[in-house]
């Protein structure tokens, strides 16, 4: 079997109890199939980015080992947020868990569904920050 790729996911909360959401995404993404978790960055408080009034935000960020595909992955993470009151009302607005597939070994992707590694990489300061504290544990 090939070897299982190295994928980070970030997490963000800004409704309801915001670390416990964190909590929640992180035991869900761990006991995905095939899935393990190598290491977990610490929270943050930021901002609100995207202009829309709204709360502040807890982000944070995991290292993860999988065998599921990056279109698999995506679906799992989707579901996981589903299943945290998640509801897709305004793009950029409020939610209880937002996941996101950072990148996905040194796949570079465009697709309807998925874009690798996510655009957002080169705006967001607090990623990059996050990417650099997963990345000793990423050799
Ligand atoms: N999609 C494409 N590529 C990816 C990827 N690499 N990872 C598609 C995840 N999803 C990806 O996402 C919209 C569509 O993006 C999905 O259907 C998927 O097929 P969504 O989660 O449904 O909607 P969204 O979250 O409102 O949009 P988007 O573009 O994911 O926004 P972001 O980037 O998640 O931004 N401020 C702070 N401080 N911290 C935050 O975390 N997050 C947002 C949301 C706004 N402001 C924030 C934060
Ligand atoms: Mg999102």
């Amino acid at each position: 079997m090939s070897r299982p790729a190295r994928a980070a996911i970030a997490l963000g909360s800004n409704l309801g109890d915001r670390h416990e959401h964190l909590r929640a995404g992180r035991a869900a993404i761990g006991a995905l199939p095939g899935t393990r978790l190598l290491a977990a960055t610490g929270v943050e408080e930021t901002p609100p980015l995207g202009g829309l009034e709204q709360p502040a935000y807890l982000n944070q960020m995991v290292l993860v080992e999988t065998v599921l595909s990056p279109h698999d992955l995506l679906r799992a993470l989707q579901a996981i947020e589903t299943a945290n009151g998640r509801e897709r009302r305004a793009h950029w607005g409020s939610r209880t868990l937002d996941l996101d597939v950072v990148r996905y070994d040194g796949l570079v992707l465009t697709t309807t569904e998925l874009t690798l590694p996510h655009p957002g990489v080169a705006t967001r300061d607090f990623w990059q920050r996050e990417l650099a504290e997963l990345a000793p544990h990423d050799g």
